[in-house]
C-alpha cells in the first residue's frame, strides 16, 4: 500500500503540536493525568489555508457526525487511550488532525492518526462543546479535560459539592482568582464518564463559565488556546490545594474575611448573585 497522504504543518500548526506536547507534560507532572486520563481538542480551521475538495485525497474514516456546524471544519484531537506524558515524543501517534466532511459522514485524517490512532472516546462530547462555542463564544478554540486532584477531592466533600459554596471557598483561598475568573467555576453534577449526559451537564455549565468542575471526576476548561485553558485549571487547583494543605496540617482554615471578599467583588465584579 502506498504511504498515506499527510499534510505538512505550517508554523502555526507546528507550534500547536509543540504546545499540546508541553501541556501533556504539565498535566502529567502535576499528577492530573494518570494512565490515559484526560483529553484535548482544538479547532484549527483558521490555521489551515485549504478548504473542502482540497482534502479529497486524504484518508477518510467513516463515522456519523451529529454536529452540523462542525462540517467543513478542522480539529486537532488527542487519540483514544493516549498517555499525556507520551504526546510530545510521539505526537503523530497520540494526536489526529482531521477535517470533518461536509456530508457529516466521517472525517479525513490530515496529519497524525498513526499506528491505528482513533480520536478520544470523548470526541462526540468535544464536538458538541465546540459547536456550542462557535455559536456563543467563538474566541474559545481549545478544550482541555484533566483530573486535578485537589479540585476533585473538594467535590467529595458534601459541603463544597455545591456551586456557590465551592466558589466562595476558592475565592477566599486565593484573592487573584477573582481578578482572572470573576465569573467563578461551574459545577456539573456527577454523570457517568463518556456519556451524552455528561456532555449535556457540561454544556449547561459552559453557558456561564469557562471552567467546569465535574463532580467526583475532573474538570474541563476552554481557552483561546490550550495554555490559557490550562492556566485556569492550574489557578483554581492552587486555591483548592492551599485549603487542603491547611486542613492536612490540622488547622482550621481562615481564608479571606467577608469584607475582604466584598472588596474583591466590588473591584472585579460579582457574577454569582
Ligand atoms: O480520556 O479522562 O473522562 C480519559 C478521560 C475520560
Ligand atoms: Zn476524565
Amino acid at each position: 500500500m502506498s504511504a498515506m497522504k499527510k499534510m505538512s504543518l505550517n508554523k502555526g500548526l507546528q507550534k500547536l503540536v509543540q504546545n499540546i506536547g508541553e501541556l501533556g507534560h504539565y498535566l502529567w507532572e502535576r499528577g492530573w493525568a494518570e494512565k490515559n486520563a484526560g483529553n484535548i481538542s482544538v479547532e484549527v480551521t483558521d490555521l489551515i489555508e485549504k478548504r473542502g475538495q482540497a482534502f479529497d485525497d486524504y484518508p477518510k474514516v467513516k463515522r456519523e457526525i451529529s454536529e452540523p456546524i462542525c462540517g467543513g471544519r478542522c480539529f486537532f484531537v488527542t487519540a483514544s487511550g493516549s498517555r499525556m506524558r507520551e504526546i510530545a515524543d510521539r505526537p503523530e501517534e497520540k494526536m489526529i488532525m482531521m477535517y470533518i466532511c461536509d456530508e457529516l459522514d466521517g472525517y479525513r485524517v490530515l496529519w497524525g492518526g498513526e499506528a491505528g490512532a482513533r480520536p478520544t472516546t470523548e470526541f462526540a462530547s468535544h464536538l458538541k462543546l465546540h459547536s456550542f462555542l462557535f455559536e456563543n463564544n467563538p474566541s474559545q478554540k481549545a478544550i482541555v479535560h484533566t483530573h486535578p486532584s485537589h479540585l476533585i477531592a473538594l467535590t467529595h466533600i458534601e459541603l463544597y459539592c455545591e456551586e456557590k459554596a465551592i466558589n466562595r471557598l476558592l475565592w477566599s483561598m486565593h484573592p487573584e482568582l477573582k481578578m482572572f475568573l470573576p465569573e467563578g467555576i461551574g459545577l456539573a453534577p456527577y454523570r457517568c464518564p463518556g456519556t451524552d449526559e455528561l456532555a449535556e451537564v457540561t454544556l449547561t455549565a459552559l453557558q456561564e463559565h469557562r471552567i467546569v468542575l465535574w463532580e467526583k471526576h475532573g474538570c474541563l476548561a476552554t481557552g483561546v488556546d490550550v495554555m490559557e485553558a490550562f492556566d485556569l485549571i492550574d489557578m483554581i487547583n492552587k486555591a483548592a490545594q492551599i485549603f487542603l494543605l491547611c486542613r492536612c496540617a490540622g488547622y482550621e482554615v481562615q481564608g479571606l474575611s467577608e469584607s475582604q471578599i466584598k472588596e474583591l467583588k466590588n473591584r472585579f465584579g460579582d457574577f454569582t448573585q
